[in-house]
This record gives C-alpha cells, structure tokens and sequence, in this order.
C-alpha cells in the first residue's frame, strides 16, 4: 500500500537507482545523497501517483502540481523523471484516458509484426510517443497465445490463463484498467489414482515432500558440487533427477544388504550358542550317570572305615555340586538363546523397505513431474540443469488468478487506436541502413501481396517461427516461413536454435452439468505409466459454466497432435468415468483440441531453457540487429549505425520469460529502446 507499494508495483526499488537510471540521470548519478534523494522522491511519488489511478493518463504539468514541496522545485527535473517513467513503460502504459492528444505529426514509421501482446503492448506504446505503426497479423484475431474459446455460455482459455502473482505484474495494472474479471485459484488439487481411487491425502503428501527433497537435491547437485557436464556434454534436469533416484535406489540396497548381513550374524549367534547348550546337556547327561552310579554304589556309613565313608560322601557332594551348576548354566543359556531368538525374529520382521519407491508412489512421483513438464512445456530431460529456473527469483508474489471472462479480452482491449492489418502473414523481413521493406501475403484475398516500407521493424515472431526461418534449406515453402533478407547475423540465430520452444496441450470439455467438486479448481490424475504421465494429468474447472480443461503436457503433449479429435476426447470420457463412475459423466456438448506444435503461427506453446542454453540467450534474442554495412557509398555516418530490426516477445525477456506478462513487458522495453534511437531524449 502507498508509495512504497506502488514502486514494488512498478518492480522498482524503493531507495535505490536502478543501473538505467543511473546512466539516464548521469548527472544525478554523480550528485551526492541529497540529490538521490529528491530523484526518488520525485521518481516514487510519480509512480503512487499513477498505481493510484492508472485509469487516466498522469501528465506532467498534473504530477507537478500534486508534488508536495519541496520536491516540485525543479520543474525541469520532474518533467525529466515524468519522461522517463513514461517512456519505459512505468507510467502511461496499456488503456488509460487521454488528457493531451496522440501527436499528429508522426515522427517515424514502424511496423510491427504479429499481434500477440508483445506486439500490441510495443504497438499502443510507439503510438502514443509519436510513430506511425501498423501491425501485421497472419490469424484473423489478434492476442497470438492468448485465445479464448467462446460459444454459448461456455469460455475457454486455449493458451493462457493464469495471471501468475499479483505484485509487481503490469498484468494488475491493466485489469484496473479493463474488464478483467480476475479469480483466485484455489490451490488444492485432490489426486486420483490409476484405478480412479482417490489417493489418501497422507501417502499424496509424503510422496510430494519426496519429490520436493528431489529437486533441492538436483539443485544441490548442480550449484553446490557444479555437477553440470558428464564429459563435454551439459547435464539436464532430467538427467539429474534419474541419477538422483538410482542413487537413492541403490542405498536402500545397499541398507538391505546390510540388513541381511545382521540377520546372518544374528543366525550364526544362534548356531554357536545351541552348540554349547548341546555340550552343556551332554555334560549334565554324564554328570547324571555319574550321580546315578555314585549313588547306586553307595556303602552305609557302619560298612567301611570313617575316612573311606568321608571320601565317598565328599564325591557324591561335589558331584551334585557340578550337576547344580551346570543346570543353572543351562537355564541362563535358554533364558539367553530365547532372547536370541526374539530379537533374530524383529530383524526379520522390520527390515528397512525393499525398494526407494513402490511402483504405484513412483507413479505418483510421476505425477508431480508431468506438473513441472507442464510448467516448463517440455520433458525435463530437455531442460537444462543449471539454468532451467534460472528466472525463478522474479516470480511475482500474490496468489495466482485465472480471467474468467477469457483472457483475450485483454490484447482486445489493446487493439484501440491501433492500425492492425489482420490475415497478413509476413512473408520476406528486407533491412539495410536506410529501413526496412516488409512483403506481406493477404490470407483472405489469395496470391495478393503487399509490401510495407517503414524506418524499422519489429519482430515478434514466436521462437518456434524464428528457429523454422533459421533453419529452413532451400525446400519447398510450404506453410509459414518467414525469409529475413539478409539473414539474420549469426550470434542471433545461435541463440535461436539454442534456447528451446517446447509444447503444452488442452482439452476442452463443456457439459451440461457440472459432476465434479465444485469447490475444487483443480483435480489431478495418476497415470498409468512413466511415458503417459503428462496425459490428461490435470483438469481445471474455473469457468461459471460447466467447462473442464484437461492439460496435456511433456511427452504426450507432441503424441497427442498426431491423433484424432474423437481419440483424444475418448481418453478423457474414459478417465473421468474411472473416476466419477461411468453413470455420472454426460457426453460434453461441446470439445475443443488445441495442436499448439502443428498451429503454424505460433509452432509450440512457449520457450524453456534447453540443454546447452542459458538465461544469456534471452537477451541475444531481444537485441535488437543493425543492417550489415552496405557497400554502396554512403555519407551519413549517424544513419548507419541505427538498428532497423527489433526484437519483443516472450522468449526476449530473461527474467520473466514463458508468460503473458513477460511478452508485455518486452513490448514496452522494445518501445522505450526504439524512443531512445528514433526519437531522441525529451
Ligand atoms: C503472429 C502470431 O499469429 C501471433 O499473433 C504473433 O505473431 C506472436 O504473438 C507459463 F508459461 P504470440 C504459464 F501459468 O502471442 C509460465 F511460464 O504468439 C504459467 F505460471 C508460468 F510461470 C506460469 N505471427 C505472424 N504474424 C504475421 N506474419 C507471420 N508470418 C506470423 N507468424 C506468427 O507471442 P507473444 O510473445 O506476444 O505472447 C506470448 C504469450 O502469450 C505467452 O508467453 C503465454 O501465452 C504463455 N502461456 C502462459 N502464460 C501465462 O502468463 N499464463 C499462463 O497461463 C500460461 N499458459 C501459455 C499458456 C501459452 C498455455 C498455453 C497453451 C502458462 C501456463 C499456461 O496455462 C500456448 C500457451
């Protein structure tokens, strides 16, 4: 709350520059404290002032005059920090009520490709400082990843649908702006087995504090014993994970053996020890003749001489004296060897398990790693050991909320006042020093091309776009596939094929009737086998209507493109009716599939960080590509040096990658850059 709550909104902190700031404000920079301190004063009461009422746009002469004294003394300082905040994307931003008018001379030309939220956020953004955009889009809607499904009653998110933290996320900002109908997601997700059995709540805990001790120990393995190449090549999660678990495996073997060799030495004990009883009872049998014998041969005391009469007596005494002795012996020897056998009895009875994981808790494990799979959009063996959380410190906090009237109201929203030339795809990217020339194919009107001549471009093409760009041959042209000309320098497309664009999958289901816990958002369920366990693992109920969407990720995530609609709803019927009862479940009235892999326009769900890639590849794919030096003679030195291609999207955002706000927040980075080269500072 307050200001120090609007600069952590603003992913700012609060008493300190940032390294931007610093070097835009040198001359800040170089002032002592006092100076610091008016910059941040001025800086975070701009910010409260915005987060406040992010509903109209915050001008300069307004900030000015809201200002408490003395931090409105240099008007030219504040119009300075009112400029910057606006021009990177901390103020003014998304869809406000205008107090002064878009200029209407236009300062350059751009054109940005694709109308995911990366484009329309760049887009709304140049617009407003002054260029003249257009945006081109192949789909025949705008919001690329975000699409939402919508018939009747029933609304459906396709790509995203999770607004991931609440604080620090622009996505907060403009739900204040728009009608984002957010809802908390209530984070329980009962299990259900296999067999459609519920899994107790006891066994689903332990084997997720496993799976919790699984990854520390993969993290441990990698940041603290840099265990990241076997040989030259780098170690994957994956990897990682296995190892751990046949380490694990292989301990409790080698407790077993251990185990074994006591209940051995425990047998032995016994062995030895039924011996000396043997012995023990021999010389007791002996003693007894003896006795028997003594006894028998007894001469009365009148019969013999007294010292004959004594010595005989003194034999017959002793004698009884040993056999009394040995028979003690033989009682403590039994009381012994029972206790022997008592304790060889619990060795054999609590020995340690047979095994790390019982198939069926592996199964669950299993579970938990088709989520992480789902997370990351791809099977952890791809994901690089190292670096595959390597944005994990930016994560937002808050709790995590679904839009339930469909995300795509949103890059609808984001449309206004934009010139958006849908059903274009682009074909051929042509730069040099002096602009770029764009040829677009008209989807709706066929073989009609159209070529846009614009100052610079900017790309916001999906990972999966660019790597089929960069690594198509000569062959056939088939589908989308997009020429850069001249190709793409190098380091760029190293970083394309390096850093990976993985796949996530849903299934839609509307039904007449909801059949499931209503109260629950999320039910999970326990596939059947290793290589299944990212099918239909999870079904999400957040809709008002009765809507589930089963997630399809990891390795069936790509299996599933391949196969019919009717198959894959088929899976679904059977898995719901193992858990509801086959009475319970209806057939849904209406199914969608997505194929996020074979949709052309998009070629993959989102991007991860691959074997052999790290966070570092996030921005070589945002920085932006100045034309090679042509060898035409040229005479302006300055226009050579302008970059005239840009880079936005969600795999251009190092720390806040794979996620709607991520693209956004590259769409106003993108949009400050090209102010800062275009159009000069204010
Ligand atoms: C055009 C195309 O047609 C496009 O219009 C455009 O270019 C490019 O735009 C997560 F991932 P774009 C989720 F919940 O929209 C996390 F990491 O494709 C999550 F917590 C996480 F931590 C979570 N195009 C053209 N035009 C012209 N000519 C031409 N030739 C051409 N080719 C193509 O890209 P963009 O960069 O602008 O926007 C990307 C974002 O939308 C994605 O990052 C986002 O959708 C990813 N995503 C999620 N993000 C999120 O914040 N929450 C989610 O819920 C989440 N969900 C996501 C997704 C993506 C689900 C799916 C199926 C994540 C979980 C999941 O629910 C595909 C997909």
């Amino acid at each position: 709350s307050g200001q120090e709550g609007a600069v952590f909104q603003s992913r700012l902190p609060f008493s300190k520059m940032t390294p931007n700031e610093e070097a835009c404000f040198p001359d800040i920079s170089r002032s002592g404290i006092l100076g610091h301190r008016v910059f941040l004063n001025i800086r975070n009461g701009l910010l409260h002032m915005w987060v406040d009422n992010p509903k109209t746009q915050l001008t300069f002469e307004n900030a000015l005059k809201r200002l408490p004294p003395p931090f409105d003394s240099d008007p030219n300082l504040v119009r300075r920090v009112h400029s910057f905040l606006e021009r990177h994307g901390f103020i003014n931003f998304g869809i406000f009520k205008r107090i002064t008018p878009i200029p209407i001379k236009k300062l350059g030309k751009v054109i940005v490709i694709g109308a995911g939220i990366s484009g329309l956020a760049v887009g709304q953004q140049l617009q407003q400082f002054g260029m003249d955009v257009i945006v081109l889009e192949a789909r025949d809607r705008v919001g690329g990843r975000i699409a939402t499904f919508r018939k009747n009653s029933y609304i459906a998110d396709l790509g995203a649908m999770v607004v991931t933290g609440v604080y620090g996320n622009p996505m907060t900002i403009l739900s204040k702006q728009i009608g984002m109908d957010l809802v908390p997601i209530q984070q329980t997700c009962p299990l259900y087995g296999p067999d459609g059995k519920p899994v107790p709540k006891e066994k689903d805990d332990v084997i997720e504090r496993e799976f919790n001790r699984l990854l520390e120990s993969a993290s441990y393995l990698s940041h603290r014993l840099d265990f990241n190449y076997a040989g030259n090549n780098p170690v994957s999660l994956g990897d990682a994970l296995e190892w751990i678990i046949n380490m694990q495996d292989k301990a409790v073997q080698e407790k077993r053996a251990a185990h074994m060799q006591e209940i051995i030495a425990a047998q032995t004990k016994i062995i030895e020890h039924r011996k000396r009883l043997k012995s023990i009872l021999q010389k007791i049998a002996t003693l007894k003749s003896e006795l028997q014998t003594l006894v028998r041969q007894r001469v009365p005391k009148g019969a013999q001489n007294e010292n004959g009469y004594a010595c005989q007596e003194y034999t017959i005494r002793t004698t009884q004296i040993k056999l009394e002795d040995l028979v003690n012996v033989e009682a403590e020897l039994r009381n012994e060897g029972h206790k022997m056998e008592l304790k060889l009895q619990e060795l054999e009875q609590n020995g340690p398990s047979q095994v790390y994981l019982s198939s069926r808790d592996r199964l669950i494990l299993d579970w938990h790693f088709a989520n992480l799979e789902f997370a990351n959009a791809t099977r952890l063996d791809n994901l690089s050991l190292k670096h595959w959380d390597q944005d994990d410190d930016f994560e937002f906090i808050g709790h995590h909320t679904t839009v339930r009237n469909g995300y795509s109201c949103v890059p609808v929203a984001l449309t206004e006042n934009i010139d958006i030339r849908l059903n274009s795809a682009v074909k051929e990217i042509k730069y040099n020093s002096k602009g770029v020339e764009i040829v677009a194919e008209n989807l709706k009107t066929s073989n009609s091309q159209m070529t846009y001549k614009a100052d610079l471009a900017v790309c916001t093409l999906t990972l999966g776009v660019l790597k089929v760009a960069v690594t198509q041959e000569e062959e056939t042209q088939h589908g989308n596939t997009v020429k850069f000309d001249p190709p793409l320098p190098d380091w760029k497309q190293q970083a394309i094929r390096r850093l990976g664009f993985g796949n996530l999958n849903k299934v839609v289901l509307c039904f007449d009737r909801i059949f499931w816990d209503p109260n629950a958002n999320l039910f999970g369920h326990v596939g059947s086998t290793t290589a299944s366990r990212g099918e239909m693992f999870l079904f999400w109920s957040i809709s008002s209507s009765p809507v589930l969407l089963a997630l399809v990720a990891g390795m069936a995530a790509n299996i599933v493109e391949s196969v019919t609609d009717d198959i894959i709803i088929g899976r679904c019927m059977s898995v719901l009716k193992n858990i509801f009862g086959n009475t319970s479940v209806p057939q849904p009235k209406e199914t969608v599939v997505t194929r996020w892999r074979s949709d052309q326009w998009a070629r993959g769900s989102y991007s991860y960080v691959s074997v052999g890639s790290s966070g570092s590849d996030y921005d070589l794919l945002a920085a932006p590509v100045i034309p090679p030096t042509s060898f035409e003679p040229h005479f302006s030195k300055e226009a050579e040096e302008l970059p005239r291609l840009f880079f936005a999207g969600e795999h251009t955002i190092r720390n806040y990658p794979a996620t709607v706000h991520g693209a956004y927040l590259s769409g106003l980075r993108e949009a400050g850059r090209i102010a800062d080269y275009y159009l000069g500072y204010p």
